[in-house]
């Protein structure tokens, strides 16, 4: 399988996120997607290459102009404003209720973007969880390309290929960034695929959290079919939207498919969510399927809770495969560092209809013991 990689996310640089009004050491960081390159060049069944520029157009057809240029100045404003962070976070957000008796109108009308950039970051982002650094515009482009270039080699025939996206992509909706995520790169290229090809596109997003920016892009859309197996959002980010009965509207209504399971869920609870959402993917007419990949699903991630092994992931991409419809497969989360790459390789391996044998990876085994 092709993979494509491009060191451009190493200027992502973080090393420090928010959670709850503290600093913690980030989750979403460098060494994720460098440890997912390394395991599939050792594996030796995959070749690796470098995207290529698509420029701005495949992103402002999914995005709001004003937030790929908020995005691409943010930082720039984060030291002429002398703002004293290491990371932009925001100061306020606009929550609905402080807006509540105004009329849709009046919102439009008197609402605008602050100048100050903690407001800024308040208008344009979900949560103050998602950090922003001198070099995150750039990677978050370089993700866009990495994404539609492995889209490119499916639509010039590839069963499967594989993009090492990062920064992540699918909490990113139309007009905000969040949740580690600026552009929603499965997003921008599933649009790319059903204006290219006029065929319908499924998205199925196998992350641990619900993917309310991909959802929220094709809500209305009836050429653009979402299947979520990802963690119930009364326990878990992003809280808000995630919930079974969120099924689309207008011609997208019924086009939105969210499974969300319990804490504690096994691999036959995912495994029977897996055959859920197959199936839905399955009423929808198209030739191509976009997988937002996560592996925060996995029993040791330090922001999930299922219990999931990495077995299971060889037979989730085997399933999928299966279906017999061609796969563009791009990283969105997974957190817990030294099973990354191996939980890679076991999807990916299943996915290309290959067995799967462990790898040896120094300091660790799966029940989580020190070897
Ligand atoms: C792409 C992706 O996976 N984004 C996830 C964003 C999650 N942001 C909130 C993280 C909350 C961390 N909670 C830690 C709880 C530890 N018990
Ligand atoms: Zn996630």
């Amino acid at each position: 399988m092709q993979v494509v990689y491009s060191p451009r996310h190493l200027a992502h640089d973080i090393d420090t996120e928010t959670f709850m009004g503290i600093a913690i050491p980030a989750n979403e960081v460098a060494e994720r997607a460098e440890r997912i390159r390394t395991a599939l060049e050792a594996d030796g069944g995959f070749t690796s290459m470098d995207p290529t520029a698509h420029g701005e157009a495949p992103i402002t057809a999914i995005h709001d102009e004003r937030l790929v240029r908020f995005l691409e100045v943010a930082w720039s404003e984060v030291r002429a404003q002398a703002i004293p962070r290491a990371f932009l976070s925001a100061d306020t957000y606009p929550n609905i209720a402080m807006f509540e008796g105004m009329s849709p109108d009046a919102i439009e009308r008197l609402v605008r973007e602050p100048s100050h950039v903690g407001g800024r970051a308040g208008f344009w982002g979900l949560d103050s969880a998602a950090p922003l650094v001198a070099g995150t515009y750039d990677a978050a482009c370089a993700a866009v390309d990495v994404a539609l270039t492995t889209m490119d080699l499916v639509l010039d025939g590839a069963t499967t290929a594989y993009g090492l996206c990062r920064p992540p992509g699918h909490h990113a909706a139309r007009s905000m960034y969040g949740g580690y995520c600026f552009f929603n790169n499965a997003a921008i290229v599933a649009h790319a695929i059903a204006t290219s090809t006029g065929e319908r596109v499924s998205i199925l997003d196998v992350d641990y959290h619900h993917g309310n920016g991909t959802q929220q892009i094709f809500w209305r859309r009836g050429d653009i079919r979402y299947i979520s197996i990802h963690a119930d959002p009364a326990r878990a980010y992003p809280y808000f939207l995630g919930h079974a009965e969120e099924t689309g509207e207008g011609d997208g209504a019924g086009e939105n498919v969210n499974i969300p399971l319990r804490a504690g869920a096994t691999d036959a609870d995912y495994l029977e969510a897996t055959d859920r959402a197959i199936e839905a993917i399955g009423g929808a007419p198209g030739s191509i399927v976009v997988v937002s990949l996560g592996f925060d699903t996995y029993g040791l991630d330090p922001i999930g809770d299922f219990a999931l092994t990495t077995s299971v992931y060889h037979e989730v991409g085997r399933r999928v495969a299966a279906l017999g419809r061609r796969l563009v497969i791009l990283q969105e989360g997974g957190y817990h560092r030294p099973s990354l790459g191996e939980n890679a390789r076991a999807w990916l391996r299943g996915a290309e209809g290959r067995s799967f044998e462990p790898l040896p990876v120094a300091g660790f085994t799966e029940q989580g013991t020190v070897v």
